[in-house]
């Protein structure tokens, strides 16, 4: 692992800087991996470091059609908690949340874990039987959150106005450990430990084409960059997963719809937790340089395009100016959008499919971010064992065999 001490950086300082390496290298295609992850989002590197780190496969390509974290990684608004319903998903988040405590230290690459607390606010009866609910489950799991009261709620964000006409707060969910962590550092930490076991990380690489054997089997991929043989084939391109099944041969139950984003000019820090307000579609946290960091509800149609609209900023603001009356006098500076894969059930797939060799790992929606070091740790154990506890209940056959894990209340924003 590459450290660099106290001295190397007071050298660069007086060199201006020169002798920096580059965090992982530039890869050329070679012929043939015994894996390729298609997706250099923070998922594919995460699968492809724990391939690597647990099971000693480092012959592994991560192909990426633009530049690493250029996909959801880099456009999320970073929220990680675990407090799901449902069993399964619980153990993943949590898994996933846990090893977010280490990551910095694990990758030496400082994440920026911030586990400021997470707060799912109840504006309705009905979303408060349903986090009391929630809490009861966590509790059950091992999983640390609590139903809290509308008094406790202003104490801990006093900017909050919690007796609004049209939906007061009447209580949260709180979870303490939750928070937030620099998305594209994720992206990078693993990219550079990657690289540094020896993968290559292929970037401007987009795949056209997966081709199977004469047994139906997969035996590689063709790309912008020419046709790579592979062993196995992980497929974890989050919005565009309709499209690789497509070119395997097989469909998902998903389906893509942009998600959009926002943030203001910075501000004096006045709020120093994550708050979700999950009845209006809006959520708020305030970024280390001091922008609020806004988000809603997905836009209402399926769609590939990035980008955000005047519309969303409306909705959005509109939805959240009752409980946060300080944001009507913000100004907002920039706004982005992302492509999100939903399921019905509101959860991931991680799984096999009809085709032979061939794994997928989707269908994190709005809410994969959180997910990314668990996502990796138990798509490298499918990958590499044809089998993992804590993918089980998540395979595409669930949907065949209407086991579904259903998410909508603890997906949040995208219920
Ligand atoms: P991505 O990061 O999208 O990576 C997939 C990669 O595949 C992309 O880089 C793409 O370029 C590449 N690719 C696609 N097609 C091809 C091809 N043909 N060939 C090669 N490469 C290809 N989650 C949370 O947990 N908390 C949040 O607060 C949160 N907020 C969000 C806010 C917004 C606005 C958005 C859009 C999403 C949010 N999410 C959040 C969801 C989260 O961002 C995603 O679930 C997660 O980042 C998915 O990661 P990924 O690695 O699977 O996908
Ligand atoms: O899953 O916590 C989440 C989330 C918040 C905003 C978008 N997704």
């Amino acid at each position: 692992m590459r450290r660099y001490s106290a001295f190397a950086i007071a050298r660069e300082a007086l060199r201006h800087h020169t002798g920096w390496k580059p965090a992982w290298a530039k890869a050329e295609p070679k012929k043939r991996y015994d894996v390729i992850i298609v997706g250099g989002g923070g998922h594919g590197l995460a699968t492809a470091y724990w391939l690597g780190k647990n099971h000693g496969i480092t012959n592994v390509a991560v192909v990426e059609k633009g530049w690493l974290g250029g996909g959801n990684t880099g456009r999320n608004t970073t929220i990680i908690r675990s407090n799901y319903l449902q069993d399964p998903s619980a153990a993943l988040y949590e898994k996933s949340r846990s090893l977010y405590e280490t990551m910095s230290q694990d990758l030496n690459y400082n994440v920026m874990f911030s586990p400021r607390g997470v707060l799912m606010l109840a504006q309705t009866e009905h979303e408060v039987r349903g986090y009391k609910r929630t809490a009861h489950a966590n509790a059950l799991q091992g999983i640390k959150t609590r139903f809290i009261s509308p008094r406790e709620v202003k104490k801990i964000c006093p900017i909050m106005n919690i007796d609004g006409p049209r939906y007061p707060v009447l209580g949260g969910l709180w979870q303490e450990r939750a928070g937030t962590a620099r998305h594209d550092a994720v992206a990078w930490g693993y990219a550079r430990a990657c690289s540094d076991m020896g993968m290559d990380i292929i970037e401007q690489c987009e795949v056209t084409a997966v081709r199977r054997d004469e047994t139906g089997k997969v035996a590689g991929i063709d790309t912008t960059r020419g046709s790579i043989d592979c062993g196995k084939l992980g497929i974890v391109v989050a919005g565009n997963s309709g499209r690789l099944a497509d070119m395997a041969g097989f469909r998902l139950p998903v389906e893509s719809v942009p998600l959009q984003a926002l943030v203001s000019e910075p501000i004096k820090p006045c709020m120093d937790i994550v708050v979700m307000a999950n009845t209006v579609h809006g959520y708020m946290s305030q970024s280390d340089k001091g922008e609020m960091v806004i988000g809603g509800g997905t836009d209402g149609y399926n769609a590939y395009t990035q980008r955000g609209s005047f519309q969303h900023i409306e909705e959005t603001v509109r939805a959240l100016v009752e409980t946060f009356p300080m944001i009507s006098r913000l100004k907002m500076l920039r706004q982005w959008g992302g492509i999100v894969d939903m399921t019905g059930d509101r959860s991931p797939i991680l799984s096999k499919t009809p085709v032979e060799n061939c794994f997928i790992n989707c269908g994190w929606g709005t809410g994969g971010f959180k997910a990314t070091p668990g996502s990796g740790w138990a798509m490298a154990e499918l990958m590499a064992k044809g089998h993992a506890p804590l993918t089980d209940a998540f395979g595409l056959e669930r949907f065949r065999e209407g086991r579904f894990i259903d998410e909508s209340v603890a997906a949040g924003v995208a219920h």
